[in-house]
């Protein structure tokens, strides 16, 4: 239940004030959709090409700030704020890059958005890249969506050839040359410094911040690094503008936001939704819970996040300030739903051996550390535990967190904390009773 493949895309209309999922129908990805749709003219508005004045760079990135829109990959990071560290006076080259490398386990929104609604990334990148003075853009797409790059390339193709892209776009001073590229399928190329190394041609491996890639980026050159989402979240608020974007979410979680809903849910898949609507309600929209059995617990934001007991999610609304205010992190918004017969263990076997296989081995603590928590839950899982295994988990986890390289270390972390704190009593009842049947149904046999 881990895994984002198996996760339906959703054009069953049950969003909320969609504005990336808005018109969409499976099929009408191509440009002259998405012109239909409203599409490039944010783009024509800021080039001063619908009648009205060119907006200055400054103008854009005010209207982003306005807007409170908040980075969609994981951290959060205000995105108007981003945007204001990009040195525009510098000199030499400078790169803006989008990071499609979408991995982490529950997560499946960056995918749906490149495959069904293309042009608005392209439309994105290209108001990103005149705010801050850019010139060449990549779009690093991860590497198990073949089909999903090639459509990209199409897309890109289409815009070229409607002047939307390249030299001199619409007649305007800007030129912007964007790049489709295909990653590898590696989980730590989603980590932004990983990427830019992959992205040169190297092995990826994050890379020590700071410096920030906004300062030290691709090739070395200032470099703005957004999510998928957060691009195709920009037309509409340069369209709009940024207060009534901010009015469609809450403040400071400004707008709407892709849910990944997987695990036990009637209707798993991807839901837009405005940020701080409640739990319940999106719950609702999946259909409940599975079978009509009971809520056990949720992991709100991806597989790094830690996971909130039923009573601590039902309190909470979906944006960055209530999650995090209940202990967990809203992350890339993969909300992987767990009922009432999940073996906690389990669960914290398949997470800890995502991390463990994903880590990219350069830190001590990760690599090693990784390894002894997925052995530890593994003998516990397998009826081998001792009772001081818990007090080892939580040890283990304690000494990767914050003394790692990058944030894999943490992710790997945080999960085992919070299982151990919300469900310690299941790990225990484990090492007790080693025979304790598991969700699946299957008796381990005891050592
Ligand atoms: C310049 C400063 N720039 C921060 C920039 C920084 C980055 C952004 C956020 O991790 C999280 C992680 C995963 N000058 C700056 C600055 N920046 N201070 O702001 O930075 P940071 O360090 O807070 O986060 P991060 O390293 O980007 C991302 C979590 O996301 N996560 C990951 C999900 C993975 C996917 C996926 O596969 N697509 O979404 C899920 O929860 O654990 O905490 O750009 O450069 N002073
Ligand atoms: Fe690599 Fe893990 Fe260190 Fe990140 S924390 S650099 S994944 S070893």
């Amino acid at each position: 239940q881990f895994q984002a493949t198996g996760v339906q895309t959703c054009f069953h209309g049950r969003h909320i004030e969609p504005q990336i999922y808005a018109g969409l129908d499976g099929t009408n990805w191509r440009l002259a959709d998405y012109e239909a749709r409203g599409g490039y003219q944010a783009l024509r508005k800021i080039l001063g090409k619908d009648g009205g004045e060119p907006l200055t760079q400054d103008q854009v990135i005010a209207t982003v700030k306005e807007s409170a829109l908040r980075g969609r990959g994981g951290a959060g990071f205000p995105t108007g704020l981003k945007w204001s560290f990009m040195p525009r006076q510098f000199p030499g080259q400078k790169y803006l890059v989008c990071n499609s490398d979408e991995g982490e386990p529950g997560t499946c929104k960056d995918r749906d958005i490149l495959h069904y609604n293309p042009h608005i990334v392209i439309e994105g990148m290209a108001i990103a890249a005149y705010a801050m003075g850019i010139s060449v853009g990549y779009n690093y797409i991860h590497g198990e969506i073949f089909q999903t790059y090639e459509r990209f390339e199409e897309a890109l193709e289409e815009a070229r050839a409607a002047g939307l892209l390249g030299d001199k776009i619409l007649g305007s001073n800007f030129s912007f040359q964007l790049h489709a590229f295909h990653g590898f399928g590696a989980y730590i190329c989603g980590e932004e410094t990983a990427l830019l190394e992959s992205l040169e041609g190297k092995k990826g491996q994050p890379r020590f911040k700071p410096p920030f890639p906004a300062s030290f980026g691709l090739y070395g050159k200032p470099t703005t690094i957004n999510n998928t989402e957060t691009f195709a979240a920009v037309p509409w608020i340069i369209r709009n503008g940024g207060q009534a974007y901010l009015e469609r979410g809450k403040p400071n979680n400004g707008g709407t936001k892709i849910f990944s809903v997987s695990g036990d849910v009637e209707l798993p898949g991807n839901y837009e939704i405005p940020l701080g609507t409640p739990f319940s309600k999106l719950l609702e929209l999946c259909g409940g819970v599975r079978g009509g059995r009971k809520l056990k617990a949720v992991i709100p934001g991806g597989s790094s996040a830690p996971v909130l007991p039923a009573e601590i999610m039902m309190g909470c609304t979906m944006d960055y300030d209530s999650i995090a205010k209940a202990g967990s992190m809203l992350g890339s918004g993969a909300v992987i739903v767990m009922d009432e017969t999940r073996d906690m263990v389990e669960s914290l076997l398949r997470l800890s051996y995502f991390y463990m296989h994903e880590s990219c081995g350069q830190c001590t603590p990760c690599r090693e550390g990784t390894g002894w928590l997925w052995r530890v839950v593994d003998r516990i899982h397998n009826g081998h535990g001792k009772p001081s295994d818990i007090e080892l988990l939580n040890s283990v986890a304690d000494n990767i967190q914050g003394r790692t390289i990058c944030a894999l270390g943490d992710a790997a972390a945080m999960p085992v904390r919070a299982m151990i704190k919300h469900f310690r009593h299941e790990f225990e009842a484990k090492i007790a009773r080693p025979n304790l049947p598991t969700s699946d149904g299957q008796v381990p046999v005891p050592a």
